[in-house]
């Protein structure tokens, strides 16, 4: 299976997260692209390519403008603020109050983040940039003609909506390949989001369609981040009712419950028949990651890859989460080798 990856993902390096009411380092760091592209090459996976350059227009086809211009100068826009810090959110538009973005950076951040873990730091757009060129390669290769295809996209991308960034996310990766699939003139693309957080950013974008399948797999919202999104009873909108799927499950799930729900996942895709696939594949399920609850086990990764593979549907892997950095690797490689059989 070929590789896409891009060593701008360096570019992403934030010092600090806001978590249990501390600055710590971020969990999302630049070692885990480190770690996995170790791993690639430790098991031999294929050839590992550097992404292609694409213009704007695919990001804007699931991003609101206003958006993509607020992330490419937010940084600036906040150190001209004279702020020492990262950028950061402290202040929403909450309940009855207006919800639309003000001129000052530091209500234009509160606005547009939908958490304030997440900060804005001066290579953020960049990495972002260069994170969404390695899906559209990805997806590139698949319309070619590849029946599998690992983009090792760092930052990740599902919690980010249309017009929200936060989760450690910028710019949508999977959602951004599944529509340019589309747009490249695939009927159906289906979306399944193995992290252990709901893929609240790509269930917004595609909430209201019936072309773009989406299923999740996550931490239950009563107990796990992003908390306000992703309950079973959100099954689409309109046209696209019945095309949303969500598998809350609770602390402690152990593999053979979560297969269960990847089992029944993979059956609603199948009769879907989608021309592609697009799978956010997180490894935070595993047993010992530090923010999440669920109890994965390294080979139960090798069974997630057999089962995806048995659906026989050209498939882009796209990186997510994943923060045991030592084990990041061998998890996330270890899906691939399952689906490569
Ligand atoms: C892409 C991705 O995996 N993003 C995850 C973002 C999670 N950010 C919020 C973390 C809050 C963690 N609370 C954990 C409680 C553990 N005791
Ligand atoms: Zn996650």
């Amino acid at each position: 299976m070929r590789v896409i990856y891009s060593e701008h993902h360096r570019l992403r390096d934030a010092k600090t997260e806001l978590y249990g009411g501390e600055l710590v380092q971020p969990f999302e760091r630049p070692s885990r692209a480190d770690m996995v592209i170790k791993a690639v090459r430790n098991f031999g996976l294929g050839e590992i390519n550097e992404p292609a350059s694409f213009a704007i227009d695919p990001v804007l086809a699931v991003h609101d403008a206003d958006f993509v211009s607020f992330l490419e100068t937010a940084w600036d826009e906040w150190r001209q603020a004279g702020y020492a810090g990262e950028a950061m959110a402290t202040v929403w538009p909450a309940r009855r109050m207006q919800c639309r973005p003000p001129r000052f950076i530091e209500g234009k951040i509160g606005y547009y983040a939908l958490a304030a873990e997440t900060t804005i730091t001066e290579g953020t757009w960049r990495a972002a940039l260069a994170s969404k060129d390695v899906a559209l390669t990805g997806a590139r290769g698949l319309l070619d003609g590849e029946g599998g295809i690992f983009s090792l996209c760092r930052p990740p991308g599902h919690h980010a909506a249309r017009d929200m960034f936060g989760g450690y996310c910028f710019l949508n990766n999977a959602a951004i390949a599944a529509q340019y699939l589309r747009d490249q003139g695939a009927e159906r693309v289906a979306i399944l989001d193995v992290d252990f957080h709901h893929g609240n950013g790509t269930q917004d974008i595609f909430y209201e369609r019936a072309d773009v399948l989406f299923c999740s797999l996550h931490g239950d919202p009563e107990d796990a981040f992003p908390h306000f999104l992703g309950y079973a009873d959100e099954t689409g909108s309109g046209a696209g009712q019945g095309y949303n799927r969500n598998y809350p499950m609770p602390p402690g799930t152990l593999f053979s419950q979560w297969q269960e729900a990847l089992a029944d996942a993979l059956a609603h895709i199948g009769t879907f028949s989608p021309q592609y696939l697009v799978v956010s594949l997180g490894v935070d399920t595993f047993e010992n990651d530090p923010i999440s609850f669920f109890k994965l086990t390294t080979p139960d990764y090798l069974t997630i890859g057999e089962m995806i593979d048995t659906l026989g549907i050209p498939t882009l892997f796209v990186l997510e989460g994943g923060y045991d950095i030592d084990e990041v690797g061998i998890n996330a490689v270890n899906v691939l080798k399952g689906f490569e059989g």
